[in-house]
Formats: structure tokens, C-alpha cells, sequence
């Protein structure tokens, strides 16, 4: 499975002089150099390396060039959440930038699950990087012979500290990259255009920023996908604009079974401005509320029943389902149900299918009558095992 080369192989391994080997300089010079992780196990040039050890070269395209790919996929409750559908999507941005992964995407799967079970990890973020590898200074490939692979699974990851009240947005100045350029469907390490509009979020006051393609319509914010509920139905913009987002296809799913109409549509910032509610998705920040764009609230400002149901769906989706990182963990047959409140005028949902969990707003738990029951059916190791109740929403 994994390519347990010698450690001389690495750049950078603690016999060579590189970090692992560095005196001590302290918290401060830590803190001014930014600090990093020192604990844990990271795969890199096929071998599991501690943190401090972990390094590739300073002539790695992917440094020089920004020449490779990445992957953010998570961990939830002892399983990796959706790892065949992320190690699809590397082989695919891969194979759209002519890089040839050292392994087959089995093996990938393998190495990612191994990372997990060799950092503790039951719930947590797992990055993989893959860059053309070591080369030399000068742009062409074939100065690369082999791509390198990295993998880091983390315990946690926090995208935005105010995601549970709903985050403020604002509509970026830069444009998603255009389809006829770099791809916005490759998950490639050129983040730039987003970086630029995180900054701009972030000098203004913001949390996140909405990203319009090349005519105008919404692309996709700078790390997630996009869905606006209007009058008619829950809609995303097709993915001609951005990233085939893995969480973005597990929500239209999920609305599906929820009796939730969505549609794939182009829309514009008039239809965001009008919209009932907002959210925006991916593996790192989940299902996220949009309350404002642009200090314009979203409908009246607070999150919305929509929002509400597709969190508490997918919350539990995430907890039931994708590969289990022991193992000879059991299956696990799983019923997603929770109660919908609408007591106080406030919506929240919560989980009713684990004894001791329900707590409604209104205090009364599972005895409050202004709540409705669903059920949403899920699947265990590809296998539907029950068949939903949907309860319609009235859009
Ligand atoms: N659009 C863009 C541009 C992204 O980078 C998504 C949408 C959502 O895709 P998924 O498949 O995750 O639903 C992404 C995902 C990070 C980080 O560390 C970035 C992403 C995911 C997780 C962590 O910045 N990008």
C-alpha cells in the first residue's frame, strides 16, 4: 500500500539539519514565524514522518508554481465522510492538469484511512496535497519525475467563528477564475483569486465572500459552495462556475429526501438581495448560514426553516455514513429523525433519533406540539435502509 521509502528520500528529514534538529527558539519566534502543529503524523514522500520532520523541497513545483492539487475531506464519529466521491475528485483535478498520482485510488483511500488511524483521529479534517514534486527552478513539468503525495488529518478545523448564528457575507471585486482558464472545477493550488477576496471580507468587517463569475452571476463564495431559497425552490448555480463540491452534491441529494425542491440555475446578486434565506457549503465549514450580503439582510435577517432542516439532515448524514477508519467496525444501522420547532417564531431542529438529545427552544423537549417529526433515510455501507417520511415543505 504505502511506499515506505527511505527517509533520505524526504527534504528536510531531522538527520539532514532541517527543523527537526533546530534549537529551540522559543514560543515568541514561534508565534512571530507563525506557529504550525507539532504533534501528529503526516505522510509525505511515502512515509509516515512526524509533524516536525514532515517537509518537501523547496524546488517543489507546487511551492515554485503552485503546481498540484489538494483535497479537504472529513471524519465523523470513527468514519471518513464521502472518501471514494473526494479521491474521485483529486484523480479528476489531477488528470486536468496532466499530473499522474504515484498510486492507484485505492491505495489513496488506504493511505488516508491509515493517516487517520495513525493520528487517533475519529472526527477531523484531513488534507491531501499532491504537487508535481521536486524539480528545478523553470516552469515545465518534465523537471518533476515524480509527484508527491501528503497527507494530514487534523482533529479539528474551524472555518468560521460565527457559522452557528449565521455568518455576514460580501460580494467579492474578484471574479471566480473563468471556466476557459484555470478550471474552477480543479481543485488546484492556486488559490489566489480567493485568497484576494477573503482579504477583502476581512477588511470588511466580513466573514466570507461571494465570488461572481465572468458575467455577473454567482459563482460560489472563496472556500464553498453556494444555495439561495427562494419562493420556488432551493438553488445552487451549476458547476460550469465552480468547484463540483462534494458537500454541495450531498445537499441536493439531501433535499430530495427531504421533498425540497432544488435546482441547478444560474442566478444574480438580484436574486440573493431577494432571497428567503442563504447558506453556503463545503467539507471544512459544513452547512453555514448567510444572514446578510453586503449589510442587506437575507430575508428577515435570522436563519431560516430551510437552513435549519438541511443542517440538522446533513449532521446526521455526516455521523452515519463513509468508510470506518477502525477496520472491523460494525455497521451501523441509522435512522435520521428530528423534530422541527417552530415555537417563540424561532425554527431550530434537533436530533431525536439518540434518547437524552432533544431539546427544544421552547424547553418542553419531545412533548412540544409546535415541532413536526421527519425522518430522512440513510444509508449503511451502500445499503438504504429506511425509506423516509417526508414531511413536504411549504415553499
Ligand atoms: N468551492 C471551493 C472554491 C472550495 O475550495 C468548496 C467549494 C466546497 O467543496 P466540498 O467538496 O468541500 O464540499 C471548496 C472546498 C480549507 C478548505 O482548508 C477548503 C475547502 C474545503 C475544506 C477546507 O481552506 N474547499
Amino acid at each position: 500500500m504505502t511506499r515506505e521509502t527511505s527517509p533520505s528520500v524526504a527534504q528536510g528529514t531531522a538527520s539532514d539539519g532541517a527543523r527537526g534538529s533546530r534549537p529551540d527558539r522559543g514560543a515568541a519566534s514561534e508565534t512571530a514565524r507563525g506557529s504550525r502543529p507539532n504533534d501528529g503524523l503526516v505522510y509525505v514522500s511515502g512515509a509516515f514522518r512526524t509533524s516536525a520532520d514532515a517537509s518537501v523541497s523547496v524546488f517543489d513545483h507546487g511551492l515554485l508554481y503552485g503546481d498540484g492539487i489538494f483535497e479537504g475531506i472529513r471524519a465523523y464519529n470513527g468514519r471518513v465522510f464521502r472518501l471514494e466521491r473526494h479521491i474521485e475528485r483529486l484523480f479528476d483535478s489531477a488528470r486536468a492538469i496532466r499530473l499522474e498520482i504515484p498510486h492507484a485510488p485505492a491505495e489513496v483511500c488506504d493511505i488516508v484511512v491509515e493517516t487517520c488511524r495513525r493520528n487517533g483521529i475519529r472526527d477531523g479534517y484531513i488534507r491531501l496535497v499532491v504537487t508535481r514534486g521536486p524539480g528545478d527552478l523553470g516552469i515545465d513539468p518534465r523537471k518533476c519525475p515524480q509527484a508527491e503525495l501528503i497527507v494530514m488529518a487534523r482533529p479539528t478545523l474551524t472555518m468560521y467563528s460565527a457559522a452557528p448564528a449565521g455568518i455576514r457575507v460580501i460580494t467579492s471585486t474578484f471574479r471566480r477564475n473563468a471556466p476557459d482558464a484555470t478550471s474552477p472545477s480543479i481543485k488546484s493550488l492556486n488559490y489566489l483569486n480567493n485568497i484576494l477576496a477573503r482579504i477583502e471580507a476581512n477588511d470588511r468587517g466580513a466573514d466570507e465572500a461571494l465570488m461572481l463569475d465572468g458575467q455577473g452571476y454567482v459563482a460560489e463564495a472563496t472556500v464553498d459552495n453556494v444555495f439561495i431559497v427562494t419562493g420556488h425552490a432551493l438553488l445552487t448555480p451549476p458547476t460550469a462556475t465552480n468547484l463540483k463540491g462534494v458537500t454541495r452534491e450531498t445537499i441536493l441529494a439531501l433535499a430530495v429526501s427531504l421533498g425540497i425542491r432544488a435546482e441547478e440555475k444560474p442566478f444574480t446578486l438580484f436574486d440573493v438581495w431577494t432571497a428567503r434565506e442563504a447558506f453556503i457549503c463545503g467539507t471544512g465549514a459544513e452547512v453555514v448560514p448567510v444572514v446578510s450580503v453586503d449589510n442587506r439582510p437575507i430575508g428577515d435577517g435570522a436563519i431560516g426553516p430551510v437552513t435549519v432542516r438541511i443542517i440538522a439532515a446533513y449532521d446526521e448524514l455526516v455521523r452515519s455514513q463513509g468508510r470506518p477508519i477502525q477496520p472491523d467496525a460494525p455497521p451501523r444501522e441509522f435512522v435520521a429523525g428530528y423534530r422541527v420547532c417552530r415555537a417563540r417564531g424561532r425554527t431550530t431542529a434537533s436530533n431525536v433519533t439518540r434518547p437524552g438529545r432533544t431539546t427544544m427552544p421552547c424547553g418542553k423537549g419531545s412533548a412540544c406540539r409546535s415541532s413536526i417529526v421527519e425522518t430522512v433515510p440513510l444509508v449503511t455501507r451502500d445499503r438504504v435502509i429506511r425509506k423516509s417520511r417526508v414531511v413536504p415543505l411549504a415553499l
